[in-house]
């Protein structure tokens, strides 16, 4: 159309379609603009929320900016694509994390500031979007930052929950949940695309006819359909000017469906189905690490996986390539399970819709999807009966059914007469009723497959993926170890010691090469460097002392040890270990004299995180740690020498503040379990000592620290199945400090033992999964060793700078660069920046 268009008409739009400038008074008249027009309010009649909410919508006006730039010109280069799909995105709040990755945080926080408001204040009153449970929805947030950051070509796809992660509320010492209704006021970091709607389809039958040449054609007709609407997340790269996108869908009732029943008069079916198409993108799952099973949770998978493909087929239809160029132009990669039907979708789209044969659709989907694993644990399996799969997507039930034919048929020629071993690797699971195994579809369906640490990759080759190995061979599966964001997790969650390193680093290079962290070694040894470093670390304590005061109405000594445990609540992370090891510390204190007190080490005990809804014994542990908190936190006897706090609703926002303020940080999990945790990362690049396990990315950080600056302890992975063995089998006895800390709770020290009697029981002799007690006695000593530690303050800070300075390895950039190179075989492409709005 442009073409179309006078010269004059042309050069008007140019001219006036510039980009605002970026100085202070230009920023100043765009918050003033949208406070009077966007949000119609009174200039000086402003609470922070609304400061905050006029600040977001400027901020977003660049944000957009950027982000047309550089759709604008990936759509013209159209180079290859990687898009992640993830049910989860974690990503917190935006809007500082934007003004510091566009470079504006200095030029808004003084424009804010004059404008009356304080800039902490303002930020502050952002909600987080919590669109996910854990490390896997955060992992996927990481790792946008650095695809943004590294100006990959990436796109998210995910779904737009209305209501995000359950807020928690300690109700008597319990978890109660209440709705996360986190869009109560507009979002501004989404752009709606009203105009992008897909239609998505569910149940009915399948007819199959033969075509002209004899071929049989199969034809879904579904039974309902329902819209999917996109919803933009502009990502920002830093120092860049590089913008991503995460489409996130919401579903609607289609307009036809909707007026059929409309009109034949049958108005409560009418609104029925309507408010049946809405439910199926309103609520996040809370489970993490479990499978749930639900109807509504496969609906949600189907209509995010067939939406995203739709979309990502249109955008490569566009280029009018051959269908065999698709896995040059597109790669996708599947975060866990969940996405798996986007396999199931694209076979189905090129052998029904686009006529391809199946070994040529076969081989296009195989060469485009790449699988990432996230657990061994068996609960977390995702399974689906077949007859509730058969009557939401009937004609994928058959395409998985001819996926598994071909599939074992080609293992039995591989390893003929071998019954168990095609049982073992069918993607069905021969139940009552028959099962759907999604990992085993997705292994089948991918080219490659990644675990996301070194221990865990290895793990999964012996263990769920064994027979996967010896059928493939060793090159399908890789390693991928987690990592994290730098921008976040250190520049905006601790701005202190970020301006500490850039002054002494003499540059905030480091921000996006983290290896050059490894300078700070030369500090170590300067005396006025290690006091700034404490400094900075004992004013995050404050903030932390403060936070705590607030939500928990404890008061904390910032001088003491602070120990922290946040994650979600789970028995392999063993949080329950931890409240019997304070009860150990407790009941050691409470035996001593007044001068043996005299040394003991002060020790505030920080736990924070959410427990799936109906997990049960999980959320026994909360209570067990309040019961426990209530009684040491009132006992003259204790003192300051221990405080216990359990901070409610944990989340992204808090870790920020948390994170920073860490002394000493528990990662915990039996050996073999945690697949690669991320916080663990988090800790120590903000120069926090951890206690752990040889367990998940803990063993690459000891690797990296060296083992002086590390507290490990427990049993290694491959002696786990001989220990759960000996006490099943052979009865090895409790260990008797635990043994010790039992009787103290039946003896009811902390409130009605009746209440914990089902908790207790998981440790019972021969039941012990978790081994608790086999690590007992280590951990007691591991937390003692960091006691003694710690006394050394010296020392210490000299551990707490070596921590941060060999942190290199795990910045997210290394962990997307691998991925890249090796999975997706995607180059960068920056943006220009043309000076467009
Ligand atoms: C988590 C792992 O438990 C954690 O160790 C890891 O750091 C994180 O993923 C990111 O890789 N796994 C899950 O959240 C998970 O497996 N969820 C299951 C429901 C799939």
């Amino acid at each position: 159309e442009k073409a179309k268009w006078p010269k004059e008409t042309v050069e008007l739009w140019e001219r006036l379609s510039k980009k605002e400038a970026n100085d202070v008074e230009t920023v100043q008249k765009s918050i003033v603009h949208h406070v009077t027009t966007t949000l119609a309010r009174a200039a000086y009649n402003m609470d922070n929320f609304s400061a905050y909410q006029a600040v977001a919508l400027s901020t977003r006006d660049r944000l957009i900016s950027r982000w047309n730039e550089t759709q604008g010109q990936l759509s013209k280069a159209d180079p290859k694509r990687v898009y992640y799909l993830s049910l989860e995105f974690l990503l917190g709040r935006s809007m500082d994390n934007a003004l510091l990755n566009m470079g504006l945080k200095g030029t808004y926080g003084k424009g804010v500031e004059q404008l009356g408001f304080n800039m902490e204040d303002v930020i502050e009153s952002e909600v987080d979007a919590a669109l996910g449970n854990g490390g896997l929805g955060r992992l996927a947030a990481c790792y946008m930052d650095s695809l943004a950051t590294l100006d990959y070509p990436a796109w998210g796809y995910g779904l737009r929950y209305n209501y995000g992660i359950f807020q928690q509320r300690i109700v008597d010492g319990y978890q109660t949940e209440y709705p996360d209704y986190w869009l109560n006021f507009d979002n501004p970091w989404e752009l709606p695309r009203l105009d992008i709607s897909i239609q998505i389809s569910f149940g009915g039958h399948v007819q199959s006819i033969q075509d002209e040449y004899g071929v049989t054609r199969h034809n879904w007709i579904p039974a309902q359909s329902v819209q999917a609407i996109a919803y933009d997340v502009p990502i920002p790269g830093y120092d860049t000017e590089n913008c991503n996108n995460i489409r996130l869908w919401r579903s609607k009732p289609t307009k036809t469906f909707d007026l059929t029943s409309f009109n034949e008069g049958n108005y409560e079916k009418s609104v029925e189905d309507a408010t049946n198409a809405e439910k199926i993108t309103s609520v996040l799952y809370p489970n993490d690490n479990t499978m749930a099973g639900k109807e509504l949770r496969l609906k949600q998978q189907y209509f995010w996986t067939a939406a995203s493909l739709h979309d990502i087929v249109r955008r490569f239809k566009k280029s009018r390539r051959e269908w065999s160029d698709f896995p040059d132009q597109v790669a996708i990669q599947l975060n866990d399970t969940h996405p798996t039907l986007a396999i199931v979708e694209l076979q189905r789209l090129l052998v029904d819709e686009e006529m391809l044969s199946w070994d040529d659709a076969w081989e296009i989907v195989t060469k485009t999807f790449a699988f990432t694993n996230h657990t061994v644990l068996p609960e977390a399996m995702e399974k689906w009966s077949v007859p509730m799969f058969e009557y939401l997507l009937p004609r994928h039930l058959q395409i998985i059914f001819d996926i598994n034919l071909f599939f074992l048929q080609k293992v039995e020629k591989k390893f003929p007469n071998d019954r168990g071993l095609l049982n073992r690797m069918s993607i069905i699971e021969e139940a009552q009723p028959q099962q759907i195994r999604m990992a085993h579809l997705a292994v089948v369906g991918s080219h490659k497959v990644n675990g996301v640490a070194a221990l865990h990759s290895n793990l999964i080759k012996t263990t769920i993926f064994k027979d996967f190995v010896d059928y493939y061979g060793e090159d399908k599966f890789v390693n991928k170890t987690n990592g994290i964001t730098p921008r976040r997790w250190l520049h905006q969650a601790n701005p202190k010691l970020s301006k500490l390193i850039s002054d002494t680093l003499g540059s905030d290079k480091w921000l996006k090469d983290l290896s050059l962290l490894k300078k700070l070694t030369t500090k170590i040894d300067n005396a006025e460097f290690r006091k700034s470093w404490m400094a900075i670390k004992r004013h995050n304590k404050v903030r932390l002392a403060e936070l705590i005061k607030i939500r928990c109405n404890v008061e904390v000594s910032p001088d003491a040890l602070f120990d922290v445990q946040v994650k979600r609540i789970h028995e392999y992370k063993r949080q329950f270990m931890n409240i019997l090891a304070v009860i150990h510390r407790y009941r050691t204190i409470k035996s001593m004299t007044a001068s043996q007190k005299a040394s003991v080490q002060p020790r505030v005990v920080i736990f924070g995180g959410k427990a799936a809804p109906g997990y049960y014994i999980a959320k026994l542990v909360i209570k067990l740690i309040n019961s426990v908190a209530a009684v040491v936190n009132q006992d003259p006897a204790v003192g300051d020498l221990l405080k216990v706090v359990f901070i409610p609703d944990y989340n992204v926002s808090v870790a920020e503040v948390i994170v920073p303020a860490s002394d000493i940080s528990q990662h915990i999990s039996t050996a073999g379990t945690e697949a690669s945790g991320t916080s663990n990362m988090k800790f120590v690049l903000n120069g926090g000592l951890i206690i752990g396990t040889m367990d998940g990315a803990n063993i690459e950080i000891l690797e990296e620290i060296g083992e002086e600056n590390i507290f490990i302890f427990g049993c290694l992975a491959h002696e786990v199945e001989d220990l759960r063995h000996a006490q099943r089998y052979r009865g090895v006895p409790m260990d008797p400090a635990l043994q010790g800390v039992i009787s103290a709770i039946e003896k009811g020290v902390f409130e009605d033992p009746k209440i914990f009697q089902p908790l207790i029981s998981t440790l019972t002799v021969g039941k012990d999964f978790y081994l608790i007690s086999a690590d007992f006695a280590s951990y007691i000593a591991a937390n003692q060793a960091v006691d003694t530690a710690y006394k050394n303050q010296e020392e210490w800070s000299k551990k707490s700078i070596r921590c941060t300075a060999n942190m290199g390895k795990f910045s997210s950039d290394r962990s997307v660069k691998e991925y890249a190179d090796d999975i997706w075989g995607i180059k960068s492409y920056p943006i220009v920046d043309e000076g467009h709005m």
